[in-house]
């Protein structure tokens, strides 16, 4: 039963296009950079905000309709989830989804009855999958909403929450490998403290270390291939998250030896709330190997919380895709962690918001890609460090065959340097301006 009537399968129709349910940008067969914009891009609808949020904030109930005809809170509801999620990514040729374990079903009380259900609806959720080539991107377990985890999951201080909490993780392992998972992410939404009075920071650390370690244990125990993520998100809800950024992340993990099973999942709106842009979050995962998988979303520079908006910004999607060619690719895909504002309510705006979405990375990965082609900025780059290659002291350096005192001879010579050249900042971004707009 076709649960949006009236959207159609959403086209490539052009830039020139005045259709809304249209792609503008996003043409799946388009060759970039030798190959297929649908593989540069895999994209994911994230089950939480599109199928189950309705708009509820801490000032009004929801505004929009999410049942999907059935009872909410009920396994029919859960289904018509399924249904609902599933026409929604065939419609819009979206191939990968992202859950949380309290997205697919209802929780109960007991965790014996919700692991049921998780069973039943991974069942169905695997039946729907067949004869379509949608797959799971990535699954989490959800270890921030019940109150129980209200000092944190791995950093809580009760050693029977700690042990629901690797109950849960076990559990959506188990469905994130039924369901051919990419990835297994941990955004440690509790993860941290809102005062140092009453936190043992460095046994919180350890726990939360242990957890992750016991995931990689268990989930390569049963055929788990893919990569561990980390999300870092610097506070919200908590004042203080352990990964704060995703520099922290790094460290963390490095520190703990879990450096080999993870990378990171990098999202816009929690670089920026971490102070830095998306492309800084995305170049800091890029050159430690790290860089996973991304939350595509975008926050909002006069907010300084998490808003989680579809993204629309052209010039930082071009910065991302420019990262994200600049690093071979990412073997994650681009999850769509954004909702609608609560005032687009309606199930067309679901369909325009991914639409926004997808054409904004469209036009990100063309335009990074001109600035690829162009080479300009990659060549200014490049010259800007010649003085290592092209000097006897530079090249001294780089062999990492000098020392203090021979370069201390060697500057006392001189007496006193050149200036470096200008960083021709104002220049490069007038290129880029040339790149986005020119006919
Ligand atoms: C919340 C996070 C969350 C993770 C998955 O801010 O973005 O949705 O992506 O738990
Ligand atoms: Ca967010
Ligand atoms: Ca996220």
């Amino acid at each position: 039963m076709e649960i949006f009537k009236g959207i159609p399968q959403i086209k490539y129709e052009g830039a020139n296009s005045t259709s809304e349910l249209s792609f503008k940008y996003y043409d799946p067969e388009k060759i970039v950079l030798g190959k297929k914009m649908s593989e540069h891009l895999p994209f994911a609808m994230a089950w939480w905000h599109n199928l189950c949020a309705t708009g509820v904030d801490m000032f009004g109930r929801g505004t929009a309709d999410k049942s999907f005809g059935a009872k909410e809170g009920t396994m029919e509801h859960a289904k018509a989830k399924v249904d609902a999620g599933f026409e929604f990514m065939q419609k819009l040729g979206i191939k990968y989804f992202c859950f949380h374990d309290v997205d697919l079903v209802p929780e109960a009380d007991d965790i014996k009855v919700t692991n049921a259900r998780l069973d039943e609806i991974s069942d169905y959720i695997l039946q729907k999958m067949k004869g379509t080539d949608i797959k799971c991107l990535w699954g989490t377990a959800n270890m921030f909403g019940n109150p129980r985890y209200m000092n944190g999951a791995g950093s809580t201080n009760s050693a029977d929450v700690y042990a629901f909490a690797a109950a849960q993780v076990k559990k959506a392992l188990d469905i994130t490998v039924k369901l051919g998972g990419r990835g297994y992410v941990f955004w440690g939404g509790r993860e941290g403290y809102e005062t140092l009075l009453n936190t043992d920071m460095a046994f919180e650390l350890e726990n939360i270390a242990y957890l992750m370690k016991m995931a990689v244990e268990y989930g390569r125990s049963i055929g788990f291939k893919g990569d561990f993520y980390v999300e870092p998100k610097p506070k919200e809800p908590m004042k203080h998250q352990y990964d704060f950024d995703a520099a922290t992340a790094i460290g963390f993990l490095k520190a703990h030896g879990l450096d080999k099973d993870f990378k990171l999942n990098i999202e816009a709106n929690h670089a920026t709330l971490a102070g830095h842009t998306f492309e800084h979050d995305l170049r800091v995962s890029a050159i430690n190997g790290m860089l996973g998988s991304i939350d595509a979303n975008q926050g909002d520079f006069l907010l300084g919380w998490d808003t989680d908006e579809f993204p629309y910004d052209v010039y930082t999607a071009t910065k991302a895709m420019y990262e994200v060619l600049k690093a071979g690719g990412i073997t994650g895909g681009f999850n769509f962690d954004a909702k609608t504002r609560r005032p687009s309510y309606t199930a067309e705006d679901m369909f325009k918001a991914y639409i926004l979405g997808m054409d904004t990375f469209a036009l990100g990965l063309i335009k990074a890609a001109e600035l690829i082609e162009d080479g300009r900025i990659d060549k200014f780059v490049e010259n800007k460090y010649s003085s290592f290659r092209t000097t006897d002291t530079g090249k001294s350096i780089l062999a990492r065959k000098t020392s203090l005192a021979e370069l201390s001879a060697y500057a006392e010579k001189l007496g006193a340097p050149e200036l470096p050249a200008s960083g021709n900042q104002e220049g490069l971004e007038s290129i880029f301006n040339q790149i986005l707009f020119k006919a």
